[in-house]
């Protein structure tokens, strides 16, 4: 396995949009362990394809705190939503910017398993936050492109304050 860098806002490669996986193979396999310890060294709760430059319909996700639960979906699709909630979200390629963002507070996904198998997943609260949020990342959204311009604007101005500041 290995850790692999991650795509930094404002890096135009985040805004690719994923193609979906049509073979299920080793390599696949491989993607997905080296995400896997990717997400947990950052650390993060989440991680997409396209924030590690592979644009290929892939997220991994794990919300536990013993970091045992991962979750693997590959062709992922939201079949159902409802609801609204709203929760300050971060992301590994926006290092130290957090904001409110309102997104569905359930979610009804389908996806495939690594072995191509169909599967469905719901889900509710933060772990429905998160795979919006991953899902967003696999067509080239962003976070940030939740936010009123005025809001967008601000945070990231901060964020490239803070940046210059420790460079
Ligand atoms: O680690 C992450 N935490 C997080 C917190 C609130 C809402 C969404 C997330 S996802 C983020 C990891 C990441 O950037 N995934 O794309
Ligand atoms: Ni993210």
């Amino acid at each position: 396995m290995a850790k692999l860098d991650i795509l930094e806002f404002p890096d135009p490669r985040l805004r690719t949009k994923a193609e979906p996986v049509t073979v299920f193979d080793g390599a696949l396999r491989h993607l997905v362990a080296d995400m896997l310890e990717t997400m947990y060294a950052a650390p993060g709760v989440g991680l997409a394809a396209t924030q590690v430059n592979v644009h290929r319909q892939v997220l991994v996700a794990d919300m536990s705190d013993e970091h045992d639960q991962p979750l693997v979906l590959v062709n992922p699709c939201i079949l159902e939503s409802d609801g609204t909630q709203v929760f300050q979200e971060g992301c590994l390629s926006f290092p130290g910017l957090f904001a409110d963002v309102e997104r569905a507070m359930r979610v009804k996904v389908s996806a495939q398993d690594i072995d191509g198998k169909p599967f469905e997943v719901e889900a509710e609260g933060p772990l429905a936050v998160c795979m919006q949020h991953e899902m967003d990342h696999l067509i080239g959204k962003l976070f940030v492109d939740h936010l009123s311009t005025l809001k967008r604007t601000m945070l990231l101005k901060r964020m490239e304050k803070k940046r210059r500041q420790s460079a």
